[in-house]
């Protein structure tokens, strides 16, 4: 154990990769706008700047802790020098705080006012440039930018797309994609992370809000609304609750109380995906055909793989995502119901942003009708809840509606990386016997690493799988099966990492203890689930017997 001297206390320090994590460590929360611990050190906002015992100044991220080190944190010419840093930036911010879609949870916002900046001495007087809403899944507003680059970092290191970058010198300086293309006409992918780094209102979501209100209004529309897995363990964050805990019970209540008619669980639509993947894999692993069998339910790692691996397009799992299957079996349902006089629309609620481009996707209509009409990402549905006058914190928890809000603890777990893999594994295992789910648990599908391999039997075949946490991850991996270096027979990949708990329509900011929270209440959903495998639903059954007799390929499958 080493030690160093923070404000006149000795701290103790290990292993940290910087000063900023040891005086971070110590309780000290020093601000910053460009530094994330899963990112590399850009050391460019200077917030976090201390000053050591002879007077020298330096940024905190970049500096490497010592023994015996002597630094503060918080001396008057560090005020100074925080302030003015503030103040320069707000002086060519578009200052529109009350009505910024990110007005109290902006980073900027919340340190003028931490810091006691009341006044900015000088004018913006930058040209208005132009909002970049071309994207189905984030809006680009530069006016916001304050060049942290965190967006830049993130698309780049962790997501390995590299579609922002910093463009031009000096004051003219902006973060754009190559040649200001639209965000549209570039390889995004839509999975929001860049949106769920951005301190300011410089990327957001892009909102869907108004036409769902207005859905919700009309007596002549009956709204139908699923929850995804890793919403009910996000939602009540802005209210108070505790990270992770799960809301589903409160969000049925507030959107009942919202107006909403029909509230269903898209894990519901995860046991049908469990059902049709696994057989899809059976065929595969017969037919020897198109292995690895790529999984489908990601949209982010969909859209990267038919831009950057074409060739493999092939291999991407025909099955639609749960919340296409869930979506397409509501229409058909109401199709099928001649009493029903009122159109049905169909919202998802959804912890990414990416789902608001899948449901656009011409595959994903059934009879020229889109299967799902709208996504909300648990943000918006947050703001809506707000809107409404909803405390969720208070609501009573209520069940969800018959017949599709029953499902399994195998549906839940689709929510983080690995959880799709472990679904279906369970269902090919066939046994929900607690020493063969633990088994299934143990075989390496579980964890946070970026790559995770996992063998497992399946009667006299040995069938190599691999999870995926990440798009730079995948790529790596991609290049290898392509290269016939490496060979697996199922491949799972979740463009966020740690899955659609981090997903970029997901309550900010999402911190180590936040991952962590949710990841375990959703395996904790699992754990006290009466029903653990898809196929043991009652209600999946019946549907197979019923409405989706002679219909499975129709709406559950995408031509390819
Ligand atoms: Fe997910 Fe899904 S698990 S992608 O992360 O597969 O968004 O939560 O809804 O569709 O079920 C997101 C979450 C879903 C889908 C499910 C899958
Ligand atoms: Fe990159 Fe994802 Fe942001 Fe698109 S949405 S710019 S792919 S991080």
């Amino acid at each position: 154990m080493k030690y160093m001297t923070i404000n006149n206390r000795k701290v103790a320090f290990d292993d940290e990769k910087n000063v900023l994590s040891v005086i971070r460590k110590s309780g000290i929360d020093l601000p910053t706008f460009c530094y994330h611990s899963e990112l590399s050190t850009y050391g460019a906002c200077r917030m976090c700047v201390v000053e050591d015992d002879r007077g020298k100044v330096f940024a905190s991220c970049s500096e490497t802790p010592r023994e015996g080190m002597v630094i503060y944190t918080n001396t008057p010419r560090l005020q100074h020098h925080r302030k003015m840093i503030l103040e320069l930036l707000l002086a060519s911010h578009c200052r529109d705080c009350t009505t910024c879609r990110k007005n109290g949870v902006c980073t900027l916002q919340k340190l003028a006012q931490q810091l006691g900046v009341s006044y900015v001495r000088f004018e913006n007087n930058k040209p208005q440039l132009p909002l970049d809403e071309s994207s189905d899944c984030i809006v680009r507003d530069p006016n916001k930018c304050i060049l942290c680059g965190d967006c830049v970092r993130t698309c780049d290191e962790i997501q390995g797309l590299g579609v922002l970058d910093f463009a031009f010198r000096g004051a003219r300086m902006q973060v754009m994609p190559a040649f200001n293309k639209d965000l549209a006409k570039t390889d995004c992918v839509g999975c929001g992370q860049c949106r769920a780094v951005c301190p300011t209102g410089a990327i957001t979501i892009k909102q869907n809000i108004r036409p769902v209100w207005e859905a919700v209004a009309d007596k002549d529309i009956r709204v139908i609304v699923q929850i995804a897995p890793a919403v009910r363990v996000a939602v009540g964050d802005k209210f108070g609750i505790p990270k992770g805990e799960n809301s589903l019970g409160k969000l049925a209540a507030a959107l009942r109380r919202m107006g909403f008619d029909e509230i269903y669980d898209t894990n519901f639509g995860a046991d049908l995906t469990v059902m049709e993947e696994s057989e899809e894999l059976l065929e595969r692993l017969e037919s020897g055909d198109n292995l690895p069998l790529f999984t489908s339910c990601c949209p982010g790692w969909v859209k990267f793989c038919e831009n950057k691996y074409p060739g493999l397009r092939e291999h991407i799992s025909t099955c639609r995502s749960p919340q296409q299957m869930f979506g397409a079996v509501l229409k058909e349902e109401a199709r099928m119901d001649k009493e029903e006089k009122r159109k049905t629309v169909v919202v998802s609620i959804m912890p990414c942003t990416a789902k608001k481009a899948e449901i656009r996707r011409p595959e994903h209509k059934t009879d020229g009708e889109q299967d799902v009409d709208y996504v909300l990402t648990t943000t918006e549905v947050t703001r809506m809840i707000k809107e409404a006058g909803i405390d969720l914190a208070q609501m009573p928890s209520e069940a969800l509606d018959m017949p599709f809000g029953l499902s399994s603890g195998a549906g839940a777990i689709f929510g983080v990386t690995g959880g799709v893999t472990e679904a279906v594994l369970r269902r090919l295992v066939g046994s929900s016997r607690q020493e063969d789910l633990e088994d299934i648990s143990f075989t390496g599908v579980r964890g946070i690493e970026g790559i995770k391999e996992a063998t497992v039997a399946l009667g006299e075949r040995e069938v190599k799988i691999a999870v995926v946490n990440g798009l730079k991850c995948a790529d790596e991996l991609m290049g290898k099966i392509q290269s016939g270096e490496l060979y697996y027979d199922f491949v799972e990949v979740m463009a966020c990492r740690r899955g659609c708990i981090t997903g970029g329509g997901q309550p900010v900011p999402i911190g180590a203890r936040t991952k962590k929270a949710r990841l375990e209440a959703l395996y904790k959903i699992d754990t006290v689930a009466q029903i653990k495998l898809s196929n043991e639903n009652p209600i999946i059954q019946t549907l197979y017997r019923g409405l989706l007799k002679g219909k499975e390929h129709k709406l559950l499958h995408n031509e390819r």
